[in-house]
């Protein structure tokens, strides 16, 4: 077989040269990841659930280019040039082989990223970025993926991001296998399934976490002996979680999700050493939420959080003018910086030739 021959032909079908955008959005997990069984193939050790953003909330933006023209990968994050010799950023960007390997191209990327949100605040900036960076990829190369497809090469850049493949209420499947072809994404509901869902992203601190979630995870699995009951336990409240959203209520999700944060953060403060996220305005905003529902005589609202101190605060409208006011007091004393109100959203899909953020300039070598 001639191997020059088969390359040259690959490339002919990829498009080189030619700028690709794509948006896509973060999501928030309600049912949580928190640990690997495979750290290289990003493999969990349980199942999660999670709500993708809407793009008008919160969304991340990609131009990706491939061309002969670069010697090496070229990445810009926010205007800023990036170190691809970073071994975190590395570990991320071996997506795009996995992507090129598909396509049979050696051809190099120049990467254009834009946040719409704060990075590195325990918003999920790598869920965002990466599933819309192999969005892209996938149309520039001209793979033809689809999601399912997808999300297995977005999980092994980062976990969370093979949930931001898809829009809506979106399954990662933790899966059973040691090479991953059974652990990847799925849309459980549509969209519009429960359009009455609201979720206030309460940003409390813009400053970047101390432990890097992958480091974190290492941790609590090697260190912490409780690890032991949380798979089960996140499975089985992972179905339960779905079956109060199948019948879109409320009380069953909201106390699902505050569960769920609680047990996830119980084993952070619980890891050697320990792991601390939450922040004292983090405590507050549960002290609040707790008193709301107290006072309604039922639950009407839920907390989750990440890695990091910010609140995401879950209601239907009904009940958001009640936890707009609740808020209100966290504004009034400073201790909110904003809060963004996402409702659920979509998947990544492909924007206009006139969104691309590559400019002759970045080809140039320096
Ligand atoms: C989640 N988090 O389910 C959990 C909840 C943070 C807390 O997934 O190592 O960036 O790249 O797989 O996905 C954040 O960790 O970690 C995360 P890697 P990732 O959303």
């Amino acid at each position: 077989m001639n191997l020059q021959y088969e390359v040259i032909t690959a490339d002919a079908m990829v498009h080189l040269d030619r700028v690709f955008t794509a948006e896509g959005s973060p999501n928030i997990a309600f049912i949580k990841y928190w640990g690997k069984r495979n750290d290289k193939l990003v493999l969990p050790y349980n199942s999660s659930i999670s709500m993708t953003f809407a793009h008008e909330a919160m969304r991340t933006v990609t131009s990706i280019l491939f061309t002969k023209k670069l010697k090496n990968d070229v990445f810009y994050l926010d205007g800023q040039k990036q170190n691809l010799e970073n071994k975190d950023t590395a570990e991320r960007f071996a997506v795009l082989d996995i992507l090129r390997s598909a396509a049979k191209t050696e051809a190099k990327a120049l990467v254009v990223s834009k946040n719409y949100f704060p990075t590195a605040s325990g918003l999920a900036s790598s869920a965002s970025g990466i599933a819309t960076l192999v969005f892209a990829a996938n149309a520039a190369l001209e793979i033809g993926l689809n999601e399912k497809e997808m999300s297995i090469i977005a999980r092994q850049g980062s976990g969370s991001a093979c949930r931001s493949l898809f829009g809506g209420i979106v399954v990662w499947k933790a899966g059973k296998r040691t090479d991953g072809k059974d652990s990847f994404a799925l849309q459980v509901f549509e969209r519009d399934y429960w359009p009455e869902i609201v979720d206030n992203i309460v940003v409390v601190s813009q400053d970047k976490k101390k432990t890097p979630s992958r480091l974190g995870m290492r941790q609590t699995v090697n260190t912490n002996p409780l690890f032991g009951v949380r798979t089960l336990s996140a499975e089985r409240r992972l179905k339960l979680f779905k079956e109060s959203y199948r019948r879109r209520d409320i009380s069953g999700i909201a106390a699902h999700m505050m569960a769920d944060s609680n047990e996830m953060h119980a084993l952070m403060l619980s890891t050697v050493p320990s792991i601390r996220y939450l922040n004292p305005i983090s405590y507050s905003l549960m002290d609040a939420v707790e008193e709301l529902n107290e006072n309604e005589g039922k639950i009407i609202a839920g907390y989750t959080f990440d890695a990091g101190p910010n609140a995401n605060i879950v209601t239907v409208n009904k009940y958001q003018k009640k936890v707009m006011d609740m808020l209100k007091q966290f504004k009034e004393k400073g201790s909110v910086i904003y809060i963004k109100t996402s409702r659920v959203g979509d998947g990544p899909k492909l924007l206009g030739a006139e969104y691309s953020m590559i400019n002759e300039d970045m080809l140039r070598p320096r």
